[in-house]
């Protein structure tokens, strides 16, 4: 299956000249555990690239979380490709831009979220140089974005409810509940009973349900959701085209999109009618566009996902949501809501707003006082080769 470039190609920049890549590892407390289908997490344990340049240097998050649970990645498995195959190979070619990084890595099968953090540390230094910002970059269209909040299972109804209503106060403009079997009908009736009927309620299963629940998903049908997100396994497209023929409550694919191929596919078999883009689940930012552009052309709306990010991560997804497809509010909420201080300058909600940063590059400044005070392993250097 081939899939058109983008309507827009993005700019043409000066490459680099790579010199040393860097793993910083920071263990960043939340301020509240955050609990899915596949488990409770009390603290984001990242894991960020540095790439110094002739003349600079750049940033990018990994997005993998400490336990292949959301995806088959994890934090020490993206530091070991990282450190064995994939900076020595862009070491190897040394003078790139980000826009060469896929086909200098594209030996190794996978790894998307390890490849999207080399990529983007890649793209942040390319573009600071270049005095060019995400947003211009990948042609963001708005100067803000509308947010969302992903609201976890909760150890109650009540304290679940009590969550809902500082977010709706906070100015969320969209809700997103986590559900697995044994939390779904309930909270979500709760939830939509404290909100009235014109907010906008979505609900996100990981993957917890099966084919033979379609019947039971059915039911949500009757608390006006804006999409259902990811109900079964990363590899069914069937059961999700069977879903989306069964239900009203638009089906909304997350773990299951790994490329704009797949993207193309799910949409032709009426598998997914609305696409979760993660740049990190796809492989990179310039990947994340084409998906925005082949979802865009076939009239799907797009918005963009979340993986608990640092201000480093979160910079570029709030530039990214500001493409013209990114119709529904992400899962881009404020710094306040993860942690109770940010690696970079925080973002705050305006409005249930967050700016798209316009200074070069992500547009935003690693503390690094504060990587030194939570770092949880030394820094790894990869670029003696
Ligand atoms: O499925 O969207 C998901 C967090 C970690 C892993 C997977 C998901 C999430 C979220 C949180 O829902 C989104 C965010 O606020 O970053
Ligand atoms: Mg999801």
């Amino acid at each position: 299956m081939t899939v058109p470039e983008q309507s827009s190609p993005l700019p043409e920049l000066d490459p680099v000249e790579l010199e040393e890549v860097e793993l910083h590892r920071v263990s960043m407390p939340l301020v509240r555990p955050f609990e899915t289908s596949f488990g409770r997490q009390y603290v984001r344990d990242v894991l960020l690239v540095r790439v110094r340049t002739g003349d600079g240097e750049g940033w990018g998050e990994c997005v993998a979380m400490t336990d292949p649970v959301y995806s088959s990645e994890y934090v020490e498995g993206v530091a070991e490709v990282l450190a064995r195959y994939l900076a020595p190979a862009l070491l190897g070619v040394r003078t790139l831009g980000a826009r060469d990084v896929g086909a200098a890595l594209g030996f190794v099968i996978g790894h998307r979220m390890a490849k999207a953090a080399l990529e983007t540390a890649v793209l942040d230094a390319q573009t600071r140089a270049a005095g060019v910002s995400f947003g211009e970059y990948f042609g963001a269209v708005r100067p803000e974005v509308e947010c969302g909040v992903s609201v976890g299972i909760a150890s109650s109804i009540d304290e679940l409810l009590e969550e809902v209503a500082s977010y709706r106060d906070a100015g969320y403009r969209r809700i997103k509940l986590k559900i697995k079997p044994g939390w779904d009908l309930e909270p979500v009736a709760a939830v939509r009973s404290l909100l009235g009927p014109d907010a906008l309620l979505q609900v996100d299963a990981n993957t917890a349900y099966t084919v033979d629940d379609i019947d039971h998903l059915r039911r949500l049908d009757d608390f006006g959701l804006l999409l259902i997100e990811q109900p079964f396994v990363e590899e069914d497209i069937a059961s999700h085209a069977a879903l989306a023929a069964a239900i009203d409550t638009p089906v909304c694919l997350d773990e299951s999109i790994t490329s704009a191929e797949v993207a193309v596919d799910a949409i032709a078999r009426d598998a997914t009618s609305i696409v979760n883009i993660k740049a990190g689940r796809v492989g990179g930012y310039l990947e994340a566009v084409r998906v925005h552009d082949v979802c865009r052309a076939r009239d799907v709306p797009v918005w963009c996902g979340g993986m608990l990010e640092t201000g480093v991560g979160r910079a570029a997804n709030v530039a990214l949501a500001a493409l013209p497809g990114f119709t529904l509010p992400g899962d881009t909420s404020g710094s306040d809501r993860y942690f109770a201080e940010d690696l970079t300058e925080s973002f705050v909600l305006v409005e249930g707003r967050l700016a798209v940063p316009t200074a070069a590059g992500s547009g935003v400044t690693v503390r690094e006082e504060l990587l030194q005070e939570w770092r949880s392993q030394p820094v790894r250097y990869l670029g003696h080769v």
